[in-house]
């Protein structure tokens, strides 16, 4: 791995060349690999030229009518454009999409729901939870930024899931200690099945707690009518990231019911944002009518794939976590492979083999002594294939090919040359209205 002392120069026009050099080997490698990480996807090309447009050089601060600053007259268009697409989407009477991360998302619904020093119910990461949710000892955005105080949902490993009947008796015993929620945030980076919203609204409402999920992984199985729909159910907001199962540019997303709109918007603007990311703004409007046109044939694929995939592996050895309930009912799967070595060097070997995941804490690691750098567990997610044009036989490849490093311990080098060759065929960005460009093409202005 270089070091920035190897590759830097004393020479500006080296290092700008340098810059380009190392952007087009990316694409290619990435033309080459099977990108596997639960929290990326490829947009389509439509949503590429919608990010590269002057909208990325301007500022829009505040609400389209309302804003700061002359020459918004388009980009208001467009951002109008943009909220209307994602509440029809998501079938909700209020979003707002100025949020520029799945974090950002977060804290806007922290600023509306909650005060310094209230007491929040999230997932701890290694049940799932997000790093957004967590405790200010762990550097977790909603103890360290927003100074609240978090209380963990009781996890159910078999299950993967929240327990509800335990969850109620932890909340009580809490509200005997002066410590009532004000906010119940579900959701988060691991998400294998629908978690108990419709079953737990009611009883966290009672207590006068607003109810939050964090959809950022799987906001796209809930626009195509794929996974739980947890405004629906009785959740006050959902945030989202726009990057993940929705196939868009990097971003932020929150939705809720008309009654907390004025609150978020002001929470959004000025609270947690100066300029929203206009550029990024356009392509989520591009991205949710993708979604609106082609979002339900490429969610009902994804969940296909993940459910093949999780199958093929276990077939081949592998200890899939959520076996009692099928695996998966998202885009993700979550691998034990603790008899095969540690997170980091599977994730390492794989990577050198052009298959690229992520490694990840299961439930039981800290308990186990084994902590973030090398878990027991691997995660994946086959949005970005499933865009691709892959379906379920391609799966059963993929599981054989993850064997070979992992299970038969072949070189790397050799699976790396065959996972080129079978990635050959794939190259086009399906379930978009243009897909005239390979997916990976690196595109110059220079
Ligand atoms: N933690 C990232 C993930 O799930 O990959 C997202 O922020």
């Amino acid at each position: 791995m270089p070091t920035s002392s190897t590759l830097q120069t004393k020479e500006p026009k080296v290092s700008y060349q340098r810059v380009f050099e190392l952007l087009e080997a990316h694409h290619k490698w990435f033309q080459q690999s099977l990108p596997l990480i639960a929290s990326e996807n490829i947009p389509s090309q439509a949503v590429r030229e919608a990010i590269l447009s002057d909208f990325g050089n301007r500022y829009a601060e505040g609400w389209p009518g309302e804003r700061v600053y002359a020459g918004c007259k388009y980009i208001d268009q467009v951002e109008l454009l943009c909220k209307q697409l994602a509440e029809e989407l998501f079938r909700v009477e209020f979003a707002d999409v100025r949020p520029v991360s799945g974090v950002c998302a977060n804290l806007v619904a922290y600023t509306t729901f909650t005060n310094p020093a209230d007491t929040m119910m999230a997932l701890p990461i290694p049940a799932g939870g997000h790093i957004s949710m967590g405790k200010k000892e762990f550097g977790g955005t909603a103890g360290s930024v927003r100074g609240l105080n978090v209380e963990y949902f009781p996890f159910d490993t078999d299950m993967m899931d929240i327990d509800v009947d335990a969850t109620k008796k932890r909340v009580e015993k809490l509200v005997a200690e002066g410590k009532k929620p004000a906010l119940a945030m579900f959701g988060g980076s691991v998400l294998l099945f629908p978690q108990p919203v419709r079953e737990l609204s009611d009883f966290f409402h009672e207590l006068d707690a607003k109810v939050c999920f964090d959809a950022a992984h799987v906001a796209g199985l809930v626009a195509g009518g794929k996974f739980q729909d947890p405004i629906h159910e009785g959740a006050d907001a959902m945030t989202c990231s726009t990057h993940k199962t929705l196939p868009g540019p990097q971003g932020g997303l929150i939705i809720s019911h008309a009654r907390y709109g004025e609150a978020i918007k002001k929470s959004t603007f000025p609270s947690n944002l100066s300029n929203h990311h206009l550029h990024h703004l356009a392509g989520k409007a591009v991205m949710f009518a993708e979604m609106m046109a082609f979002g339900r044939e490429y969610v009902t694929q994804i969940v296909r794939n993940s459910k093949a995939l999780a199958q093929a592996m276990h077939e081949r050895g592998f200890k899939v976590m959520g076996e009692k309930r099928g695996f998966t009912e998202s885009h993700q799967l979550v691998a034990d492979i603790t008899k095969y070595g540690d997170g980091r060097t599977i994730e390492k070997r794989l990577e050198n083999s052009n298959i690229i995941l992520n490694r990840n804490l299961l439930p039981y690691d800290i308990k186990a002594g084994r902590h973030f750098e090398a878990p027991g567990g691997i995660r994946m997610g086959v949005s970005e294939l499933t865009r691709l044009g892959m379906s379920e036989s391609e799966m059963v490849d993929i599981a054989e090919l993850i064997a070979r490093v992992v299970v038969k311990r072949e070189s790397p080098e050799k699976v790396a040359a065959d996972v080129a060759e079978f990635r050959k065929d794939y190259n086009r960005v399906k379930y978009a209205f243009d897909s005239t460009r390979d997916a990976y093409e690196y595109i110059r202005l220079r």
